[in-house]
């Protein structure tokens, strides 16, 4: 492998006019968007910072965010910052928008894991940090809302390192002061390379100042620990250590620099986002130290050879500009009206919020969105050669949580199934599915939340009103005795009648052998031509047995009959083996089978034996726990658990993980159900069928 140091030298200098792509990642509610809005308002690139709380920010525009006062999707601005080129892709925090933030990890050049100084809330980052480490991409860790940090620094920094499988280097100590209530407050903060002091204000950057008596201590022991760090990657500056020599501080820079971009530590910053404080140091180390797009077209083993090459992250369905596809330029420019793999590039628009302002061109580095290239999607690259599918491109989560969709207007059916295959493009974690068996639609995603904003952009972007309803469980029966029928069918209707006669023999089956129907007819007692026609009777009967649900498990042997040359017909048979089955059905000890599902519950191992008693609480059958694989400090429990007791299940997992915790089925089998909850469920599927 060639050395990570030299790589980094390729792709341009800070200041060249590069455009680099920054993702604002971190658990919900940490402060991403204010951020976004003071980096906006930094750069000016806005002239008025607002804000996420009076739902005046840039980021968080559309009517779903609003309403919510959290961020649903992806936020996108770009801005020029000291010669260079930003765009700046603000992540929604909450586990069940996660899909958006993988996706825009995915196109980034470096991130900023934004999260709040609270050691026990740092679990709620491994999702995150598991994805970056395992994509070896650059990250910043910035310690947000510093100025409600009722925690030291060192602590959270220890928390922090429990989480994180790459070497964290503290770049700043707080300068604490004892506020009028008693309590320390964060007024500024010392840089550990410069040894430089600075006093934040309210907004506007920081004010240097001398360096306070009282905290020189605590910023000699963090930066002997800084420079510790460094040296376990460059033996130039731990020799230097070790003969006591002050190392220089371009070295020092040089080593942040290769480290950071090697992906070997990651630097981590202080600040209060929604006050700018914090956010110009922020931006001067990501402009020092974040990739150039070469380079991250490398570790992404894409071509950067001046060809054109876009990577969609995201599709966008807007009423006026039709599909919107938003790809990161890798390579090459592309160019209004030119054609790319057979792809006609229609209009190139730049996003910056909600808005979207037209450009003539975009170049390697630059986030564009591409109009009615309607062949391109998330997940999938465009050049020469046409379009592909990205290779290591996060795939969607597995669904975990499900509704019951039906259009309030039932003429808008067509138009519902037409926006539900739009918002499944803009959103890949969704899905829906037409379910046969309980007649169902179902729309599946991530969270009760997510679903809601879902059904939310139905109504207010696709004007479909849609009803929810929790969905059906796919209830069977089966038979637990045998039974023969004789069954007679015969009409005197006007000229000639109907006459069909058949006796049946039914027998219950073992567990997962579906239905069997047996031919013993001889001697042409029931005539060839209508023993299909017997048989289409049996499979439709068993579409609803006594119970109200699907027959399964059964054979049916056909063994005698009697038929008249006249009156007998196809349809008459048909009817016969109606009436033989819904006399004999009833005698044979019908009972309720439920789906029984394989759960693999994941979570941070502390929570492991809340897990495994909310499985057993909901009827589950823990089948064991183990480590879960790649995950450090993480278990998976399996269990097998009755579809019914899963359905809202997430809602609970959350609860006990601090919102980190999932889980994955598969169907299993059929199980025999008795007693009250079966008694209940024929009841409620007798009143669902008369409603
Ligand atoms: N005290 C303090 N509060 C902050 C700071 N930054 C953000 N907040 C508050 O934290 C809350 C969440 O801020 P957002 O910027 O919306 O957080 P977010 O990370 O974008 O949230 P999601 O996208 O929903 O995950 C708001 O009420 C902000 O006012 C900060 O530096 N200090
Ligand atoms: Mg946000």
């Amino acid at each position: 492998m060639a050395d990570p140091r030299t790589e980094t030298i390729i792709g341009g200098r800070p200041g060249s006019g590069a455009h680099r792509v920054v993702a604002l990642c971190g658990p919900y509610l940490s402060g991403k968007t204010s951020l976004l809005e003071s980096i906006l308002f930094a750069t000016g690139a806005i002239g008025r910072r607002g804000s996420t709380r009076a739902g005046t920010s840039i980021g968080d525009g559309s009517a779903e965010a609003r309403k919510r006062s959290m961020g649903t999707e992806i936020n996108i601005a770009s801005v020029d910052y000291l010669g260079d080129q930003w765009t700046f892709l603000d992540v929604p925090g909450s586990i069940e928008f996660q899909n958006d933030s993988f996706a825009a990890l995915a196109v980034c050049d470096a991130a900023v894991v934004v999260c709040e100084p609270s050691p026990d809330r740092v679990v709620t980052l491994a999702p995150l940090l598991k994805y970056i480490e395992d994509h070896h991409l650059p990250h910043i860790i910035f310690i947000n809302k510093i100025d409600s940090a009722e925690v030291r620094v060192r602590d959270m920094l220890s928390a922090l390192q429990a989480v994180s499988t790459r070497k964290l280097v503290l770049r700043q100590v707080p300068i604490r002061r004892a506020a009028a209530d008693g309590s320390d407050e964060t007024v500024g903060y010392v840089d550990l390379v410069s040894e430089r002091a600075y006093r934040y204000k309210s907004s506007g950057a920081s004010d240097l100042i001398e360096m306070p008596a009282e905290v020189l201590p605590r910023e000699s022991e963090a930066r002997r620990e800084m420079l510790e760090t460094l040296s376990e990657f460059d033996d130039t500056l731990l020799e230097q250590l070790i003969e006591d020599v002050a190392p220089e501080k371009s070295l020092i820079y040089r080593d942040l620099h290769d480290e950071f971009g090697s992906d070997q530590i990651a630097p981590v910053l202080l600040g209060a986002g929604d006050r700018e404080n914090g956010v110009r140091r922020l931006l001067k180390a990501l402009r020092h130290d974040t990739p150039f797009v070469e380079v991250t077209a490398k570790r992404r083993e894409l071509p950067s050879n001046g060809v054109a090459l876009a990577e969609c992250f995201k599709v966008l369905h807007q009423s006026h500009a039709g599909k919107l596809s938003l790809c990161r330029i890798w390579s090459g420019t592309l160019s209004e009206g030119q054609s790319v793999g057979g792809q006609r590039i229609g209009t190139l628009l730049r996003p910056f919020g909600q808005r979207l302002d037209k450009v003539a061109e975009a170049k390697a580095g630059e986030i564009v969105a591409l109009a009615k290239v309607d062949a391109l999607s998330a997940g999938q690259t465009l050049s020469a050669g046409g379009i592909a599918a990205s290779a290591d491109f996060p795939a969607a989560d597995p669904p975990v949580f499900a509704l019951s969709l039906a259009a309030k207007n039932r003429n808008d059916e067509v138009k519902l199934s037409g926006a539900l295959h739009k918002i499944v493009e803009e959103d890949p974690s969704l899905s829906f599915e037409a379910r046969g068996e309980t007649h169902e639609l179902l729309l599946k995603g991530q969270g009760e939340m997510h679903l809601k904003v879902a059904v939310d952009k139905l109504a207010s972007r696709y004007n479909v009103a849609v009803e929810t309803m929790a969905p059906r469980v796919a209830y069977r029966e089966t038979i637990q005795a045998g039974a023969q029928q004789h069954a007679r069918y015969k009409r005197q209707t006007g000229g000639h009648g109907q006459f069909a006669d058949i006796k049946v023999e039914i027998k219950p089956l073992p567990r997962g052998s579906g239905f069997r129907f047996v031919d013993k007819v001889v001697g042409g007692v029931v005539p060839r031509n209508f023993i299909p026609a017997v048989e289409d009777g049996l499979v439709d009967y068993l579409k609803e047995g006594p119970l109200g649900q699907p027959v399964v498990d059964l054979e049916v042997t056909l063994f005698d009959g009697q038929y008249h040359s006249v009156d007998s017909s196809e349809m008459s048979f048909k009817m016969a083996a109606r009436i033989a089955m819904s006399e004999a059905m009833p005698k044979c000890k019908p009972v309720l089978l439920e789906p029984i599902l394989k759960v693999t519950v994941i979570g941070p191992s502390e929570s492991t034996p809340r897990l495994q008693r909310l499985i057993s609480g909901r009827r589950g059958q823990l089948l064991g726990f183990d480590t879960r694989p790649g995950w450090n400090g993480w278990d998976e429990v399996s269990a097998l658990m009755p579809e019914a007791e899963i359905a809202d299940m997430i809602v609970e997992i959350r609860s006990v993980t601090q919102g980190v915790g999932s889980f994955r089925i598969e169907f299993d089998h059929l199980q025999e159900l008795v007693g009250r909850t079966a008694d209940r469920i024929v009841e409620e599927t007798k009143k669902h069928a008369a409603a």
